[in-house]
């Protein structure tokens, strides 16, 4: 089903990134076509679709003196019986809201002409090795004659830089979809809470959860669903998915939604049986405290480097005091040994991409929040040691969080987190 209206905010995008630059000539790639029969859906190339939302592949954008030119494939019946109706330049020209829209074949000949005034391509090198070529060929040629006729170089620029920034902080349509998405699977991880229980297997977990959110109105999972019980839960990035649930062990599922070209990255664990034992409590309950003491600290000027460290410090408290690292808290930290049970970051940037843009400064401070900006807070433990009370406990807890004025709002607050609340949900399952 082909779109007849787009917000207009994707050519406002294009103006705000361009302005900076009026003489510059931008250039993005779509989402290029793969070999093979009926390759499935696939995402948009990220920064084509935010300055955009064109869904087609092969296409081109091409922005230069204020003006945006959209370069797509021309309608073509006997082609569309195969991919489905196109929308062809002039249909995707007024949808869309570019200043022009030419067939594909006319971007080389466009590109070179737009060269002529320009001092700088903003093109991001590396993506894809045919569109670099292509670049790249183009530029030689152009630049050669510069050279002939003594007008200077041209300065190639990676435009990510910009909008990595631009991308970070989400405006009120991202917003919008962002919501969605932490809706759409926070309600498919409660529907697994209601459902689950020995005798089900991790693989029934994913099918489960990819069918809620693929009926509540997904484009697909974010990510391949991570459904991981027992000692499996201590892998990070477990996706066999091929156990069976047993009585008495946790269960982790780490799966998201993509909804709307956004997406959603949600962590929950929980008892397959109706309880917790006393140790899988102990651990939840420490990861769960941190989770919220972390969020309650999310508001603008902080950072996620200082987020990090302070769940750092949490983690290595508990952990000397359950016997499990030796020394003082400074010590525990700067040997780096409680890496071993909590190895990864506590919070990353969420967006069109799970892992999304923004951290454009290498600063030791880190980048300071934002009011607008959503970000995941996931602590956890794992205990993959023999010799440990907890061997083969894991236990990750994931929200997502949009930063507001004054602190933050969990997009995700759906979710069902205590363990009293856990317990008596589970118990009525089981
Ligand atoms: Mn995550």
């Amino acid at each position: 089903m082909l779109k007849t209206t787009v917000d207009p905010i994707y050519a406002a995008r294009r103006k705000r990134l361009t302005q900076s630059d009026p003489d510059g000539l931008f250039v993005f790639f779509g989402r290029r076509s793969g070999r093979g029969y009926a390759r499935g859906r696939e995402p948009q190339a990220a920064n084509f679709y935010y300055l955009s939302e064109y869904p087609e592949l092969d296409a081109i954008i091409l922005i230069h003196a204020g003006k945006s030119t959209l370069f797509t494939k021309v309608r073509d019946d006997l082609d569309e019986v195969w991919h489905g109706e196109r929308y062809g330049p002039e249909r995707a020209k007024e949808i869309f809201h570019f200043d022009a829209a030419l067939p594909i074949e006319s971007f080389d000949a466009s590109f070179l002409s737009a060269l002529k005034d320009s001092r700088r391509v903003y093109f991001t090198i590396g993506e894809d090795a045919g569109n670099d070529a292509r670049i790249l060929n183009l530029l030689k040629a152009s630049q050669d004659a510069r050279q002939r006729i003594q007008t200077g170089l041209i300065d190639i620029v990676d435009p990510r830089t910009r909008l990595s920034d631009m991308r970070r902080v989400k405006d009120a349509v991202e917003i919008e979809r962002m919501r969605k998405a932490a809706k759409i699977a926070a309600l498919a991880h409660t529907h697994l809470l209601r459902r689950m229980r020995a005798g089900n297997s991790e693989w029934d977990i994913e099918a489960e959860f990819v069918g809620s959110i693929l009926k509540a109105g997904a484009e697909f999972p974010s990510y391949t669903t991570i459904a991981a019980s027992g000692i499996n839960a201590t892998t990070l990035h477990y996706t066999h998915n091929n156990s069976l649930l047993r009585l008495g062990d946790l269960v982790l599922v780490d799966a998201g939604a993509f909804v709307d070209g956004y997406s959603s990255d949600i962590t929950q664990t929980f008892p397959i049986g109706g309880q917790f034992s006393a140790d899988q409590k102990t651990v939840y309950q420490a990861v769960l405290d941190v989770q919220r003491d972390v969020i309650s600290r999310v508001k603008p000027g902080i950072s996620i480097r200082s987020l990090q460290k302070h769940t750092v410090r949490r983690f290595a408290e508990y952990l000397i005091e359950w016997g499990h690292l030796k020394g003082t808290l400074d010590q525990v930290i700067e040997s780096g040994e409680y890496r071993r049970y909590f190895p990864h970051g506590v919070s990353h940037y969420l967006g069109i991409d799970v892992h999304d843009v923004g951290a454009t400064e290498n600063t030791k401070e880190g980048v300071p929040l934002e009011q607008g900006v959503v970000l995941t807070i996931e602590p956890g433990l794992y205990f993959r040691d023999a010799g440990s009370r907890f061997h083969g406990i894991g236990v990750r807890i994931e929200d997502d969080v949009l930063v507001t004025k004054n602190g933050c709002e969990v997009l995700t607050s759906d979710l069902v987190r205590e363990v009293a609340e856990l317990e008596e949900l589970r118990s009525r399952v089981n």
